[in-house]
């Protein structure tokens, strides 16, 4: 087992709260039962290949500032040392699940055949990686934007040919996903939106992306591969307007092409916030539709206008996060994705544990904080309360479909006004989480 990239770095380790060591966890421990479920089962963490083995920090204004070990030889060469720097990463770290583009683990050729080929070389690695660690993926995508052939959508592009490339391309990542045991597959919209709508059709572009996913899921099922299949909104970049915008958006997608069976949502936090949402909202509004599947986990900086894919440290938003998680049973083929890289000024192996411990710690945090508040009843009990009046009377009357406008305007012309309404109390709810987060 390959010990290369990280030699100053042992096995990270539950030390407890009391630790001032900063390679240790401090609240994320995996064995620890929660509500009957071990934390690690709750949580379900994933490292993101692309942030963590292929970002070298560049930003729209500057070039690379981090030249990773593993950065290293012929692309080839690359490709086969990320693959032991990620499994080196994940077993010290304690993660067993990865994410991953097909153009992250393997380099494209010089023709679909060549890239494919690649592709293969590096998944026998891979699938060789994961057999001595158990270390799996928790999802598998393709990266359908980078390619200058993308540059006006794969499949809303105007170009057929484009369409057909992104349905052998992505028929490719769904097999190999397969052949990883991957959990799940993933469909972000890279470029699928528009930057101009003089130039766009509109209804076309949206019929075509339906079509793809029809597509992608005959051939999932015709191979046998058992993963949930995602969506995953975000309102903007690189396009003006993305088509999957949000939760809501996405959902409507699903549901008017009939798709919702087969397709649930991977909801990311940072998304969230360029919706105009909060990570709550789109959390809870996949939940309440039974539409929940899995998260990329991160943050946004509130005061800039893009992606920035910080990694999570706010606890108010882990613990608000794991409340929406929790209420709606928890992770089945989902898990926590940590879609986040560290900034351009952190240029050491060791910064990537520093971020995922700090990440880990904040949902270990979030999930514990929030199963106290659950098991107190603490919002749940006002919660429920504030719609008691749905539980008898007009109310239960209304929700069993037992009465129409005729009826409700008899009732109210006899009653004359509604029963005063209570306190919403958003303040004393606020106090009570804070007495939690300590
Ligand atoms: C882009 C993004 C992607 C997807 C996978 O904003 O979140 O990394 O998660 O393609
Ligand atoms: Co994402």
């Amino acid at each position: 087992m390959s010990d290369d990239y990280f030699p100053d770095v042992e096995q990270i380790l539950y030390e407890g709260p009391d630790s001032g060591n900063p390679l240790a966890f401090k609240h994320y421990n995996p064995i620890e039962q929660v509500e009957g479920k071990p934390m690690a089962e709750h949580l379900r963490f994933s490292v993101a290949y692309w942030h963590s083995f292929c970002n070298g920090g560049a930003d729209p204004f500057g070039s690379e500032t981090r030249q990773m070990p593993w950065i290293s030889g012929s692309p080839m060469d690359q490709a086969r040392n990320k693959v032991n720097a990620c499994f080196e990463f994940c077993r010290k770290l304690g993660v067993s699940f990865y994410c991953f583009h097909d153009r992250d683990v393997a380099p494209e050729g010089d023709s679909l055949k060549e890239t494919n080929k690649n592709l293969d070389k590096i998944v026998e690695m891979l699938a060789e990686r994961q057999e001595q660690t158990g270390i799996r993926p928790l999802w598998g995508t393709a990266c359908l934007f980078s390619h200058p052939r993308f540059m006006h959508g794969a499949a809303t592009s105007c170009n057929a040919d484009v369409f057909a490339y992104a349905a052998a391309q992505v028929a490719k990542a769904i097999e190999v996903t397969h052949t990883l045991g991957g959990q799940g597959y993933v469909f972000w919209g890279g470029r699928e939106g528009y930057k101009s709508l003089l130039n766009t059709d509109m209804a076309r572009e949206l019929d075509h992306l339906a079509k793809f996913l029809h597509m992608a899921v005959e051939h999932k099922h015709k191979i046998g591969f058992k993963g949930q299949l995602y969506i995953e909104p975000k309102p903007k970049e690189p396009t003006k307007h993305q088509y999957d915008f949000d939760a809501a958006a996405c959902h409507a997608f699903l549901q008017k092409y009939d798709l919702d069976g087969e397709l649930k949502l991977n909801v990311e936090a940072n998304h969230a916030t360029l919706a105009g949402h909060d990570f709550h909202h789109e959390l809870t509004y996949a939940a309440a539709n039974d539409m929940l599947g899995s998260v990329d986990a991160n943050r946004g900086d509130l005061l800039l206008g893009w992606d920035t894919d910080q990694f999570p440290t706010n606890l108010y938003d882990t613990t608000l996060a794991m409340m929406s998680i929790l209420s709606a049973g928890g992770f089945s083929t989902g898990g926590l994705n940590f879609d986040a890289h560290v900034t351009r000024e952190s240029i050491d192996p060791v910064d990537l544990f520093h971020a995922h411990i700090g990440g880990m710690d904040a949902f270990a945090r979030g999930l514990k904080i929030a199963s106290a508040m659950r098991a107190d009843g603490v919002l749940s009990d006002f919660v429920k309360q504030r719609y008691v009046s749905w539980d008898t009377g007009v109310g239960a009357d209304i929700e069993a479909g037992k009465v129409g406008f005729e009826e409700l305007s008899r009732y109210m012309l006899d009653k004359g006004e509604p029963e005063p309404n209570a306190s919403g109390r958003v303040e004393m709810l606020e106090n009570a989480i804070n007495e939690y987060i300590r």
